[in-house]
């Protein structure tokens, strides 16, 4: 198994003193939510594993450290909380432990709790797995599966089995990679950490997520410095995130912060600095590329710098940035998202990159929810702060009726928001405010709404929310029919996939951007860090196609509205211009948009 697995597993609390201190609200959490399902496994009667449960959820909630509840004597004051449990967290915050939770420990055999990891494997089957077949790892669990071995034992049916292997695959993909805006978010407190208190000239984020790629492994951070490094490692390891130091050297320190997020520094003379940057932001694909480039002209290229063939001891030809060094292969300087070796090397050379996409391009944003759905914050809240984010136009496009998850409008509440959508139209002019809605396209290729209800909204984007395990042809159907309503503008996340949580559904993305490219309707590319879909690659092909792009946030809430950000990052990162991207377009060409759309027409 790959190394998420040891995430999967590493389940038991802190063992010492000093961590027990510091052990968090989310690490309380997870020993009760194990005491649950321990005791469930035991099949001791789930009314106590329901109150060990609860208490986990509510304890997720806390905004104060558990800590503090305990100094001020309020455990029990939180909801969910009585005293037996109080008592539990009291000695797993004195002592990174609790006597209950050990003995449940003893009691369970070994690696019985990581079988309920696997989605579909709830206590009871586990249980019956373990008596009947004395499985307690995953790869037996499989085997089994494979093997015809599960469906025999009683309760167990064939779909089950078929369930549990296909959610076993899904947890070995999951690489335990963290999303980008987790990453950035740590990688933004550390560089500013390392900015007020390090001795740096210079710092700057550099490999994947300086790439901006879909996930992130490890943030690697790079400093140029004339001193000794020493300094600045120090300041780094005396980080108050920093949960351990994993490896110290010369020019290198690898930490994990708190998060869980590790981090490499490294320490480079500034006569280096550029020469470093290329180097550590990668990808190592590019790198293996362009050092066969400089080959090629008799030069060698290493993370010190450019040097003719055998005077890597001599002065360097290039080195003190990025510039330099790619001016000196005679390339153009590659933005970062294109470093993947798909191309970028041969278009430098030739000086033919494309003038990606950036975020002040971009004119609009036309997949965002409010309160009147599922979204956290007001139409008013939301349409402010798109127009503060330098827009000219929002759309506001709360879900369908449909929708379980949601509570989708009615026409009535359709109506009702569109009066105080209106209004704000009105108030916040010159910038506009449009009706917008995300209907759901139905198992059966049906949309939510009827013709006469979609031309109640100036902008209808259409999405996939159930019955995500079609067939790819029925699957690929259903999407091309709502692409073929021209009162749909675009389809939102086209292919459902959610980064590190679940795969694509089968779909044949290069007939949606073929029938894209054919109809006009547009295909997203969605900037929730979770999403990012389309994928780059499929950006790209849907470039070539000639097929419409837009980016949106799908923002739950006024912060997400900045997802705008990873959805440019991700289209820049499939070659995208501005061109491509309908919603770079002004103001005016939005309002024609809307007009054709309002006569049925499609807009080419
Ligand atoms: P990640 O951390 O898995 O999200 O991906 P990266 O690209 O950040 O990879 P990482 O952290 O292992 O290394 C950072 C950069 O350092 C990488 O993009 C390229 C460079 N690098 C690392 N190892 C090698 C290598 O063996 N050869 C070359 N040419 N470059 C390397
Ligand atoms: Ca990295
Ligand atoms: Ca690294
Ligand atoms: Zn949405």
């Amino acid at each position: 198994m790959p190394r998420d697995d040891a995430s999967l597993v590493s389940r038991a609390p802190a063992k010492s003193r000093r961590d027990a201190a510091e052990m968090s609200n989310e690490r309380v959490a997870r020993v009760l939510d194990d005491v649950a399902d321990m005791i469930d496994l035991g099949g001791e009667g789930t009314f106590r594993a329901v109150t060990y449960r609860a208490a986990a959820r509510a304890i997720r909630d806390l905004r104060e450290p558990l800590g503090v509840y305990r100094d001020q004597g309020r455990l029990t004051e939180i909801e969910k909380v009585g005293p037996s449990v109080s008592a539990v967290i009291v000695e797993l915050l004195d002592t990174g432990t609790a006597k209950r939770y050990e003995e449940l420990v003893a009691r369970t055999p070994p690696g019985l709790l990581d079988l309920l990891r696997v989605p579909g494997v709830g206590p009871a089957t586990a249980r019956t797995i373990y008596e009947n077949l004395k499985i307690t790892t995953i790869e037996e669990l499989e085997d089994a599966a494979r093997e015809g071995r599960l469906q025999q034992l009683p309760k167990i049916q064939a779909k089950t089995a078929e369930r549990i292997l296909q959610s076993i695959e899904q947890l070995r993909r999951r690489s335990g990679r963290s999303l980008v805006h987790h990453a950035l978010r740590d990688a933004g407190t550390v560089l500013a950490y390392l900015r007020e208190h390090a001795p740096a000239a210079r710092l700057e984020i550099a490999g994947s997520l300086r790439r901006m790629a879909e996930t992130i492994g490890d943030i690697d951070v790079l400093a140029a410095t004339e001193a000794p490094p020493r300094a600045v490692h120090d300041v780094f390891a005396a980080y108050p995130e920093v949960e351990r130091v994993l490896a110290r050297g010369e020019t290198k320190t690898t930490v994990v912060l708190r998060s869980g997020q590790q981090v490499d520094l490294r320490t480079v003379a500034p006569a280096s600095w550029g020469a470093a940057l290329i180097y550590f932001t990668g990808s190592k694909e590019h790198n293996v590329r362009l050092r066969h480039v400089a080959l090629t002209r008799g030069l060698l290229l290493n993370e010190y710098g450019l040097y003719r063939v055998g005077e890597e001891s001599g002065p360097a030809l290039a080195g003190a940035t990025e510039e330099d060094v790619y001016g000196a292969l005679e390339m153009s300087w590659i933005p970062p998202e294109l470093r993947e070796d798909r191309g970028e090397i041969d278009a430098a050379l030739a000086h033919r990159l494309p003038v990606l996409v950036r975020r002040p391009d971009i004119k609009g944003d036309l997949h965002t929810h409010s309160d009147w759905t599922d979204g956290r914050d007001s139409l008013e809240a939301m349409a402010r702060r798109a127009k503060q984010l330098g827009y000219e136009y929002v759309a506001l496009t709360d879900h369908s009726i449909s929708l379980g998850m949601a509570k989708g409008m009615t026409v009535d509440r359709i109506r009702e928001r569109n009066a105080v959508l209106e209004r704000l139209d009105r108030d916040l002019r010159p910038f506009r405010v449009f009706s917008g809605c995300e209907v759901n396209i139905r198992a059966d290729g049906a949309l939510d709404y009827e013709d006469e209800v979609l031309l109640l909204f100036d902008v209808v984007t259409a999405s996939i929310h159930s019955a995500m395990h079609q067939p790819k042809d029925v699957m690929t159907r259903r999407i091309v029919g709502a692409m073929r309503n021209p009162l749909i503008d675009a389809i939102s996340h086209p292919t459902g996939r959610l980064l590190e949580r679940r795969d694509a559904y089968e779909v044949d993305v290069d007939e949606l951007i073929r029938v894209s490219a054919e109809t006009g309707c547009r295909l997203e590319v969605n900037g929730g860090p979770e999403r990012l879909d389309l994928a780059d690659v499929s950006v790209r092909r849907a470039i070539a196609a000639g097929a419409p792009l837009v980016i949106n946030s799908d923002a739950h809430a006024i912060g997400e509205l900045e997802w705008m950000e990873f959805g440019v990052a991700n289209a820049r990162r499939g070659w995208a211009t501005a061109a491509a991207v309908e919603n770079t377009k002004p103001l005016d060409a939005m309002l024609a948009h809307i007009e054709r759309r309002r006569r049925s027409e499609r807009p080419r």
